[in-house]
């Protein structure tokens, strides 16, 4: 799989620089996606500003990670890493229906932060292997992206586990960031530092 990876970001992202933030609740199974991407070593940093990132680039394609709905207070501070963010991937657990409500706030207030206005916006419904999980039209009713305006936005299906629907997940990412950037439009937030 790790390959097929490689060979998309390589006919996609070609030689632009892409910045994708991977986020969502605590076990949610961004780690799980980060690992069976198989692009490059996964880098695990504790910064002093109090939550952990992760980190992996291929190439020119850099995803950072961490988890969201910890304390309210850290965030002001993933803004920092939200500067330039060409492709935000938003990772729910189907299962946890109980936390598809703080999923959505959370969610919500990512995509309306100044420097996320202009970023791509996919979705894993992930574990999709576990019974009674939601599908992706429900997680997609959960997270309210229906009602989303002039967002370029894609739900997927996932098993992270198993690496289903990555692929499919990424493919749509890329090819529309490649778009965006053939059209001339600012994939970026769009604030000065
Ligand atoms: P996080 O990085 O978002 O916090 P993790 O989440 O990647 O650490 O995953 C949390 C747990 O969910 C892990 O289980 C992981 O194996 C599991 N998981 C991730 N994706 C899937 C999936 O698609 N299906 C199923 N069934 N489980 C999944 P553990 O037991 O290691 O905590
Ligand atoms: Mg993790």
């Amino acid at each position: 799989m790790g390959q097929a990876f490689r060979k998309l970001f390589e006919t996609f992202f070609g030689n632009s620089e892409m910045r994708v933030v991977m986020l969502g609740l605590d076990a949610a199974g961004k780690t799980t996606v980060l690992y069976k991407l198989h692009i490059g070593e996964v880098l695990s940093t504790v910064p002093t500003i109090g939550f952990n990132v992760e980190k992996v680039q291929y190439k020119n394609v850099i995803f950072t990670v961490w988890d969201v709905g910890g304390q309210e207070k850290l965030r002001p501070l993933w803004r920092h890493y939200f500067k330039n963010t060409d492709g935000l991937i938003y990772v729910v657990d189907s299962l946890d229906t109980e936390r598809i409500g703080k999923a959505k706030d959370e969610f919500q207030a990512i995509i309306r932060d100044p420097f996320m206005l202009n970023s791509v916006i996919l979705v894993f419904a992930n574990k999709q292997d576990l019974k009674g999980a939601m599908t992706p039209m429900e997680v997609c009713e959960g997270l309210g992206l229906y009602n989303l305006k002039h967002r370029r936005w894609h739900i997927q299906g996932t098993c992270a586990l198993k690496g289903d629907g990555l692929y499919e997940g990424l493919d749509w990412l890329a090819g529309t960031l490649k778009e965006l950037k053939a059209a001339g439009n600012s994939t970026s937030g769009g604030m000065p530092s």
